[in-house]
């Protein structure tokens, strides 16, 4: 009896919570030496997106005007979690912000901003 109501309970909360759980969506981005990862990412224009920065190697830094996000500093195991809301479209080429060794200057994340 008392699986069969913790079974029911369990249903439920996972019932109540897919609609939050839709709403938490994300996009991670992993940065590596010397890499952005992935390299291109897709935001939609007006839509709030929270953005989850993982660091797996080096200290790197992100700046994207473009989006409004500047000087969020990516260092390894301790993700960073920001919200963005793009205001215009196109494409923006975002370069590692924190000098990270030899591999620094082709360090590109590309976001693609589109309606
Ligand atoms: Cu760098």
């Amino acid at each position: 009896m008392k699986i069969t109501s913790l079974a029911l309970a369990l249903a439920l909360i996972s019932i109540l919570d897919a609609p939050a759980m839709a709403r938490e969506q994300s996009i991670t981005v992993y940065a590596k030496n010397f890499a952005f990862t992935p390299g291109t990412i897709t935001l939609k224009l007006h839509q709030p997106e929270k953005l989850v920065f993982v660091g797996t190697q080096g200290t790197h830094g992100i700046t994207i005007p473009g989006i409004g996000l500047s000087n969020v500093i990516v260092i390894s195991s301790k993700p960073v979690s920001v919200e963005v809301t793009p205001q215009r479209l196109g494409s923006f080429i975002a370069r590692c912000a924190v000098y990270c060794g030899i591999g620094h200057g082709s360090m590109l994340l590309k976001v693609n901003v589109v309606k």
